[in-house]
């Protein structure tokens, strides 16, 4: 297909409630929508950045420019055959791979559309629905997280994922478990700990909860190994897995023993499905992290989330949770703790362009 159009968005949507991890805060939600027009077919991609580079080193104004100036216009007129040739125009470049996934992601969209095939099932998913969970975060006491999570217990999500940071850990854990003895919990450090905090992680496995998401620093693989050997809680990797080789480093050293697979982090559709086929082999549970993604990321991840492989509730939580309004229009439903696809072709949304308009902060056109 000859690439003949490529638009870029700079979108800027305010959270409902800022989210608080150990990384910092997040009030609004700074994303790059990578538009591609080929044939009379549109595809959407989105680079979910946050402001600043507190979750990994990348952040918007960075992504921005590489985008705009380095790797679109590389794309922009070239005959592509697969999304496969995608990354073969960017992937000299090292790192970013949060900015190279807008685009991969938009070429996966646009093939899918071509084959008249819903995304999953042009990347060979068997089912159309998936478990889902909820991530939440840091709250100012532990009442306002009982009440969080006793809010998500009845709205029906399958896996509650609970923010913790130093202070804000053991204590709020053991509460949160002794009111919901039997729902599968999980807990998110955001690299806020360290080799030397050893005990303090000890003391979660009395709280028998599902995994414990990236305890040590966001570049660690080592030293994740030297903790998993020390307590009986999975730990499960998210921010120092940036590609399928990663993760293979991470299983040979016992570092992890479950994979938060996040589309942007790997960079996109291509290294997705390697990540996912090497735990399918090595017999990891996998599930689909999420980055606040607006309705186009978002309906990325729920297709993401029926592939084979994906055996744990990810964090595609309905768009209702974060946003007063979102950009699209259609996507998946959710109904008990599962969503399910609809059938229409590619990502299955449209883009709602009135309120695209009132969210975006900067249009490029890249020629
Ligand atoms: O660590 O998984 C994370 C959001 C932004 C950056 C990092 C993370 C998160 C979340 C929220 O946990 C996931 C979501 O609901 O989209
Ligand atoms: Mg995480």
């Amino acid at each position: 297909m000859k690439i003949e159009k490529i638009t870029l968005y700079h979108v800027k949507l305010k959270l409902k409630k800022p989210f608080i991890t150990g990384f910092g805060e997040i009030s609004h939600q700074e994303s790059l929508l990578v538009k591609i027009e080929s044939e009379g077919l549109v595809g959407w991609g989105e680079a979910p950045h946050i402001r600043l580079p507190l979750y990994c080193n990348e952040f918007l104004e960075s992504g921005k420019i590489l985008l705009e100036k380095y790797i679109l216009p590389n794309l922009v007129n070239r005959d592509i055959n697969t999304p496969y040739d995608g990354p073969k125009v960017w992937n000299h470049l090292k790192g970013n791979n949060i900015s190279k996934s807008a685009p991969e992601m938009a070429l996966w969209d646009l093939f899918a559309k071509k084959e008249k095939l819903p995304l999953n099932r042009y990347l060979n998913a068997k089912r159309d629905f998936s478990p889902v969970g909820i991530s939440i975060g840091i709250q100012g006491s532990v009442e306002d997280l009982l009440d969080e999570v006793e809010k998500a217990v009845e709205f029906g999500y399958k896996r509650l994922k609970i923010k913790i940071k130093p202070g804000a850990d053991i204590e709020y854990i053991k509460k949160v478990r002794k009111l919901f003895p039997e729902e599968n919990i999980m807990v998110d450090a955001n690299s806020s700990y360290r080799l030397s905090d050893v005990e303090l992680l000890k003391e979660l496995d009395k709280y028998n909860l599902m995994m414990i998401e990236q305890p040590l620093s966001a570049d660690d693989i080592v030293y994740h190994s030297k903790i998993q050997k020390q307590i009986s809680t999975p730990i499960c990797l998210d921010e120092s897995l940036h590609s399928a080789e990663d993760v293979e480093k991470a299983i040979y050293l016992n570092s992890c023993k479950i994979v938060n697979l996040k589309l942007s982090r790997v960079g996109g559709i291509a290294e997705a499905l390697k990540t996912h086929d090497l735990c399918k082999e090595n017999n990891i549970p996998l599930w689909i992290g999420g980055m606040l993604e607006t309705g186009v990321g978002k309906a990325f991840l729920d297709h993401l989330s029926t592939l084979d492989a994906v055996t744990l509730p990810g964090d595609n939580s309905p768009q209702t949770r974060y946003y007063d309004e979102d950009i699209v229009i259609g996507g998946s439903t959710f109904k008990n703790g599962i969503i399910t696809l609809n059938n229409s072709s590619g990502i299955g949304v449209d883009i709602d362009d009135e309120k695209l308009n009132k969210y975006t902060v900067e249009k490029i056109e890249i020629v």
